[in-house]
């Protein structure tokens, strides 16, 4: 995806082009996506209140006049119930062992836990400059994120903690600079308006996933996927056909909803979201299909992507 609008920002110059990748790591929720948008100043991943939502390693990338910075979105670190989570898991160990910075992220509303507890001892052998990011400071209070900086701090020899607000925006431009201060000297690795190297396809994809999971609870977030079959351009619209899988009938009509109502939100909202991604009007053509137990079955999981 390239961006729409040249980004111009003053920076500090010692003179030297540094450019590398930094990934955020964290348990699920942490506000690793948010902050990863946050940073690269458009969306390019998707995000929600329910655990688990990113699927897939996300690069966006943030050019700054002295510094290209690739960071690299990962899913939560969690205990793994299915072949799915597993996968997941397996994924965000492939990225930490390649990236220069590693951020690993601590929700300031929820206490230092047994998930951050088991992330951080393992993080110590990497090559990496592991630096500690508390997230979501707009929730608490003074005392609290004190309290939460402490607890960070005795969990790991961290070589920086930085408190931030993706939502607010405070320290966010902070932290980008700790992050660039540790990247390597290095020419530019993507062009100038690159935002990401994510495909379209896959991006309209998630948009509908991230439409999807508003709204619906307990075990159904996690049985949703999206597979975006068909793109067609005529003139000025762009014709897309997807398909929504669950993994039982029971949640398919709860997807669809009665009459058909729900998918239709669903759709419409997706649909507004891929209109301002593409730049272009789009007619968005939904259908709901059942992939039983897909999160466990290595044929199903392949033909979803993972
Ligand atoms: N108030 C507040 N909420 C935030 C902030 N950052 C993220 N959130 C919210 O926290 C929830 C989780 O955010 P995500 O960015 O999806 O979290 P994640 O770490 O990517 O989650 P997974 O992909 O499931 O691992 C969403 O509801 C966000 O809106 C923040 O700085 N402040
Ligand atoms: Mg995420």
């Amino acid at each position: 995806m390239r961006k729409h609008k040249a980004v111009t920002l003053e920076r500090r110059d010692d003179g030297i082009y540094r450019a590398g990748f930094a990934c955020f790591v964290g348990r699920p929720n942490a506000g690793k996506s948010t902050l990863t948008n946050a940073i690269v100043g458009q969306k390019i991943a998707i995000t929600s209140s329910k655990p688990q939502t990113t699927r897939h390693v996300i690069r966006g990338i943030l050019h700054r006049p002295d510094a290209q910075l690739v960071l690299v979105d990962t899913p939560g670190l969690h205990r793994p119930r299915t072949l799915l989570g597993e996968r997941l898991n397996d994924l965000v160990r492939e990225v930490w062992s390649e990236v220069d910075v590693i951020g690993v992220c601590f929700p300031a509303d929820e206490p230092v836990g047994r998930g951050d507890r088991f992330i951080s001892s393992e993080i110590g052998a990497l090559k990496a400059k592991v630096i500690a990011v508390v997230t979501k400071v707009d929730l608490v209070d003074q005392q609290t994120l004190a309290q939460r900086l402490l607890a960070v701090s005795e969990l790991y020899d961290f070589a920086e903690i930085v408190p931030v607000s993706a939502v607010s925006g405070h320290q966010v431009e902070a932290l980008t600079d700790v992050m660039v201060r540790y990247m390597p000297e290095s020419p530019q690795l993507y062009p100038d308006d690159v935002l990401t190297d994510e495909p379209e396809q896959v991006l309209i994809a998630e948009l509908i996933r991230e439409s999807a999971l508003e709204g619906v609870r307990d075990e159904l977030p996690h049985s949703i996927a999206v597979l975006v079959e068909e793109m067609l351009v005529e003139g000025n619209l762009t014709r897309i056909f997807a398909d929504l899988y669950v993994e039982r009938d029971s949640q398919k009509s709860i997807v669809i909803g009665t009459r058909g109502a729900r998918l239709k939100e669903v759709g419409s909202r997706a649909r507004v979201e891929i209109e301002q991604l593409l730049g272009r009007k789009v007619y968005l053509d939904l259908h709901v299909r059942v992939a039983k137990e897909w999160q466990r079955d290595p044929r199903q999981l392949r033909k979803l992507g993972f």
